[in-house]
């Protein structure tokens, strides 16, 4: 390593003194005007963590659904997944480090990580459309250059894209071709053999509205249209030609607010969906014909995935098991639909997409979501081989058939990572086939009245958790505080976590009636103000 150069360089995109970051739940997300640093120093990083691995490692610049004015960075690991976890650590103290202190931290890293100095570097880079988001890639490559990493810069791509570009990389091509071009055509050509065989060609299933956030999601719906549009019409909408990313729009303005986003024009039963600002998350909605809205999350979207994956499994005739894996945040009606009425086992995680991927690859198909939209199916290997040897060996038409659905679902999904373009086409796929209505779709389970709200305080990390965040330990008093709220309502349930993105304090409530779940949400959120050092207004 040529420190000299390193201290040099680094002299260019010098830290704040005194800034303190934290590696979280998606990377580091602040204000863009802090990150500069931070950037040149994961460019550095994820050369390390490259050498270490012999493998690609991704870079992705964005926020994701947080505000314009935001970015945020994350390393991809070289099977499309998040960062492992002690390179987290490595990554946050390496971003906080002084900078005279940096290049000392950077050595120590390499040592304590053994990393083998003299092997080859090869690291991907993308960016969302955020105004910042192209001179901190910069900075990202700044990093890269100066320990003499080799680079592709992939520029404007999803994050999920960003994610495919790396597993296809470290599969030798096995997964798909490197390129838009071959991502496009690997899920275009799944997406068209799957439904194929639908007779069902009325407009009204063919076509979709999209609310793209104002972000990355607009451009590269333009670019994939034609790949699909023989089996898909979509109307874009948020394409970002006027409005501001993320605002009053997107997957997770509408999830939150529980409203349409604004800049689409919505007709009652149309099937719309909305991504977020990476497209890496979608929920679908519609209009009632009383003009009522109806939000379908990614738990409505795991249970139509979930009982269609079943049925096919059953069709073939295989003893593959099949799991669900979701977050506190999940719908109390949708846990119960999947275990009750569905039978399949549904296993709760801590929030972040990390920790479901993670017990999800326990299934030899284990499907993931969190409530907000962001999630995916993921097949074992072992799974995988099977279902591709049965479309090859059955003889027997209908289980052939099946076999050959379950290996183009396969190919769908965007197995390194959760994808709303791949989610988008498989929820389509599936609607078409089974020739359901978004109504039908809604009417499979009435979700509980929920509300989220944001707390602030001096320092959340004050709240510490327990059982997949669904119990606070501390501080001491807050627990006790919260069971006595949610005895005052019905089918209640109520809990808090501090954010692993933003500096807030999460409440989440659900209840009988929206009022009642709006009361418990605002009781809770009071309790957290008091009892863990709430500053501002109370709320
Ligand atoms: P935090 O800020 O830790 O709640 C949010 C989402 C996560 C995940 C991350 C990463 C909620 C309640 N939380 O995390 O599910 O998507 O952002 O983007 O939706
Ligand atoms: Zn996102």
């Amino acid at each position: 390593m040529d420190l000299d150069a390193i201290t040099e360089y680094s002299a260019l995109h010098p830290k704040p003194s005194g800034l303190i970051l934290q590696y979280g739940t998606a990377g580091f997300r602040t204000k863009a005007e802090h990150l500069d640093h931070v950037m040149f120093r994961m460019g550095l990083l994820a050369v390390l963590r490259s050498k270490q691995t012999k493998s690609t490692i991704g870079v992705m610049v964005t926020a994701s659904h947080n505000p314009e004015e935001d970015n945020g960075v994350k390393l991809v690991d070289p099977l499309g997944e998040m960062l492992a976890p002690s390179w987290e650590e490595h990554a946050t103290c390496l971003a906080n480090a002084e900078e005279q202190d940096m290049p000392r931290v950077l050595m120590d890293i390499s040592v304590k990580a053994a990393v083998n100095l003299q092997q080859d570097a090869f690291i991907v880079i993308g960016r969302d459309t955020r105004s910042t988001s192209e001179k901190l890639s910069q900075s990202v490559i700044d990093g890269v250059t100066v320990l003499e990493g080799q680079f592709h810069d992939y520029g404007l791509v999803t994050t999920p894209q960003l994610h495919y570009m790396v597993y296809c990389r470290n599969t030798s091509g096995q997964y798909g071709e490197a390129t838009l071009e071959g991502y496009y055509q690997k899920l275009s050509k799944a997406f068209m053999e799957l439904t194929k065989q639908t007779l069902c060609s009325e407009d009204e299933y063919r076509s979709l509205k999209v609310d793209c956030a104002n972000g990355i999601g607009a451009l590269k719906l333009k670019e994939m249209e034609h790949y699909v549009s023989q089996g898909l019409s979509v109307q874009l909408f948020n394409d970002g030609t006027k409005g501001k990313l993320n605002h009053l729009c997107g997957a997770d303005f509408v999830k939150s607010h529980q409203k349409p986003p604004q800049g689409m024009e919505m007709k009652s039963n149309e099937r719309c969906c909305s991504f977020d600002g990476d497209a890496d998350r979608i929920v679908y909605h519609y209009l009632d014909v009383d003009g009522h809205f109806h939000l379908i999350d990614g738990d409505k979207i795991a249970t139509l995935i979930s009982s269609f994956l079943k049925e096919l499994l059953l069709e073939i005739g295989e003893s593959l098991n099949i799991g669900v894996v979701q977050t506190a945040y999940a719908n109390g009606s949708s846990t119960r639909y999947l275990e009750e009425v569905m039978k399949v086992p549904v296993y709760c995680t801590k929030t972040g997409v990390k920790h479901l991927h993670h017990k999800a690859q326990e299934f030899d198909i284990g499907v993931y979501f969190e409530a907000n939209g962001h999630g995916t199916v993921l097949f074992s290997k072992a799974a995988e081989t099977k279902i591709r040897q049965l479309t090859k060996e059955l003889e027997d038409e209908k289980r052939k058939a099946a076999a050959k659905m379950l290996e183009n679902v396969i190919d769908l999904f965007n197995q390194a990572a959760g994808d709303a373009i791949s989610d988008m086409l498989v929820i389509e796929a599936i609607l078409t086939l089974k020739d359901l209505t978004i109504q039908q779709w809604d009417a499979l389970y009435m979700d509980l009245p929920n509300r989220q709200l944001k707390v602030k305080v001096a320092d959340r990390q004050v709240i510490s958790t327990t059982d997949a965040e669904r119990q606070v330990v501390t501080p001491p008093g807050l627990q006790e505080a919260i069971n006595d709220l949610v005895k005052k309502y019905k089918l209640s349930r109520a809990f808090v976590r501090p954010s692993g993105t933003e500096d807030v304090v999460r409440v989440y409530a659900e209840a009988d009636s929206q009022e009642n779940a709006d009361s418990l949400a605002r009781a809770v959120s009071l309790a957290v103000f008091q009892l863990a050092g709430g500053v501002g207004e109370t709320p």
